[in-house]
């Protein structure tokens, strides 16, 4: 996707990254990442979302490059790492949030970093609360956007029905690929399709899955995040990625996220949130604030999903220049 050119007022200008590299991190799988800006500077890492949607180049953006030292990889089996969820037989077994937590950690390492930051947004958010909670005091500062934790409800509501009150013209797309009698369970009847290793029955269904998600991602409809967001490759891997961390629950706990903060709490953090997000509605939000009230909560009056809408994005460079001291 070309870099949406509103951003150009908001964010940092256009980088490239100075490094970039592989980190084997077992089983065969190849981490993709990249480092841009300062090398001297305060190091923070981009997690992306999804989980499966992998980096942009816009990305880079959200942090001084003076300042920040920033660190950004596509997480296994999306974007530039390998294998790749498209591949026609990919075996997703090795591809859980404890594995991408310890990605995180090697990673780290590797890059002589003693403490980051952690900036992420939607599932974004979700791994940067299960790493936090996993290795605080690798965790400088917080900086979540769209609060995505995965419980029941916050499934079922996108994927089950719920969101089908507001796009109930888009859900019917969604539906269609699933017979009518195993409608009762979608993330169960997707997976059928997208887990089947012929393109013919996978690819339609990706496309299917990835195209209800990009469309109502924004306040208004973009047509190139649908067109990026639909191409057979990345909406392939990102469906599969995520049907295959829904249908598990991410395997968390029911509400382990929230329930966890008391590892973090200690951790300066901020909480960016649109309040017209249809994907991870503001409730997910509201629960994590009255968890954890320290962290300070900024609601985006006009804004639903997306980092890339204009209010999220002036939030989130405002949140990143105030850590960056
Ligand atoms: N998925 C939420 C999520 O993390 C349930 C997500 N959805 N779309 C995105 O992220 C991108 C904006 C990164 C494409």
């Amino acid at each position: 996707m070309t870099q949406p050119e509103h951003l150009d007022e908001i964010l940092y200008p256009r980088i490239k990254p100075y490094d970039r590299g592989e980190l084997l991190v077992g089983e065969g799988n190849r981490v993709y990442y990249e480092q841009c800006g300062n090398p001297e500077g305060k190091p923070v890492v981009f997690l992306h979302g999804g989980p499966g949607a992998g980096l942009s180049k816009w990305h880079r953006r959200f942090f001084d490059p003076e300042r920040y030292r920033i660190v950004l990889l596509d997480q296994r089996g999306c974007g530039r790492s390998i294998p790749h969820a498209s591949d026609p037989d990919a075996d997703l077994r090795h591809n859980t949030t404890w594995h991408l937590v310890a990605d995180l950690e090697l990673l780290r390492r590797n890059l002589g970093i003693e403490t980051w930051m952690v900036f992420g947004g939607s599932w974004g958010s979700a791994l940067a609360l299960a790493y936090a909670q996993t290795h605080p005091e690798a965790v400088s500062e917080i900086v979540l956007r769209g609060i995505f934790t995965l419980r029941r409800h916050e499934l079922e509501w996108f994927y089950e029905g719920g969101a089908s009150a507001i796009f109930p013209d888009l859900w019917e797309d969604f539906i269609a690929p699933i017979p009518v009698l195993e409608r009762a369970h979608l993330i169960e009847a997707y997976h059928r399709r997208l887990a089947d290793p012929d393109p013919a029955v996978h690819v339609p269904a990706a496309v299917a899955w990835s195209r209800w998600e990009a469309a109502t991602l924004t306040l208004e409809h973009d047509d190139e995040l649908v067109a990026s967001m639909t191409e057979p490759k990345a909406a392939t891997a990102f469906a599969r990625i995520e049907n295959h961390y829904f249908l598990h629950g991410g395997w968390f706990r029911e509400g382990q996220l929230i329930g966890g903060v008391d590892a973090i709490r200690h951790i300066p953090a901020v909480i960016v949130q649109g309040r017209y997000d249809v994907c991870t509605p503001i409730m997910t939000a509201w629960d994590l604030h009255r968890a954890w009230p320290e962290a300070e909560l900024v609601v985006v009056p006009d804004a639903s999903h997306s980092a890339s809408e204009p209010g999220i994005a002036a939030a989130l460079r405002a949140a990143t220049d105030r850590f960056a001291g």
